[in-house]
C-alpha cells in the first residue's frame, strides 16, 4: 500500500474524549515516532489520553479490549512488526491484524490502526513521523480513531 491519496483534513475538536494509546515495545525508534505522531493529533484536537506500552504487537487486542471495556471511547494501537527470516512476521502481523478488527467489531468502538508492517527498518523510519519521514501514521492512527468515535455518536444519535 502506498500513502498516496490520503484525504486532507481539517482540525477536529473532541474534548470529551478518552483514548488510550498502546504501543507495543518492539524498534523503540519508530514505536517513538509513532507515538509522538499521535500525541500531536489528540493534543491538537484537545482529547483526554493515557500512553501504555505493551510487551509487543501480538499483545495489542487484549490491551486494546480491556482499555475498551475499561471506559475508553478509543483506542490506537501502535505497532512496528520487522520482515524477519522466519514465518513468525506473519503470524504476529495477521494475530494484531484479526485481532484489532475483532476488537473494534466486539466492542463497537474504533481501534486506530497504527501497526506498521515492514520489510526492513528504513521503511518504518519512513512513516514514523521523524524529521526526515515522509508520512506519519501514528497521527493518521490517531486522527482517524477520534474521527470514528465522533461518527459512531453521530450514527447512534
Ligand atoms: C517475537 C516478536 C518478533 C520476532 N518480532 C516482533 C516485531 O517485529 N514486532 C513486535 O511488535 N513484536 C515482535 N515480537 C513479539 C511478539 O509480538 C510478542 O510480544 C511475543 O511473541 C510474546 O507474546
Amino acid at each position: 500500500m502506498s500513502g498516496k491519496g490520503a484525504p486532507e483534513r481539517a482540525t477536529i475538536a473532541a474534548t470529551d474524549l478518552s483514548v488510550v494509546v498502546l504501543a507495543a515495545e518492539w524498534h523503540e525508534t519508530i514505536s517513538d515516532g509513532l507515538i509522538a505522531g499521535s500525541v500531536r493529533a489528540l493534543d491538537a484536537a484537545g482529547a483526554r489520553y493515557r500512553v501504555v506500552r505493551v510487551p509487543g504487537s501480538f499483545e495489542l487486542p487484549v490491551a486494546a479490549k480491556t482499555a475498551l471495556d475499561a471506559g475508553a471511547d478509543a483506542v490506537v494501537a501502535l505497532g512496528v512488526i520487522i520482515r524477519g527470516g522466519t514465518p513468525h512476521f506473519e503470524y504476529v502481523s495477521s494475530a494484531a491484524t484479526d485481532g484489532l478488527t475483532r476488537v473494534a467489531l466486539d466492542t463497537g468502538k474504533p481501534v486506530g490502526f497504527g501497526v506498521l508492517t515492514l520489510d526492513d527498518e528504513q521503511q518504518g523510519l519512513d512513516r514514523a513521523g521523524l524529521p526526515d519521514s515522509h508520512e506519519d501514521k501514528g497521527f493518521e492512527a490517531a486522527d482517524a480513531a477520534l474521527r470514528t468515535a465522533l461518527l459512531l455518536r453521530d450514527l447512534r444519535a
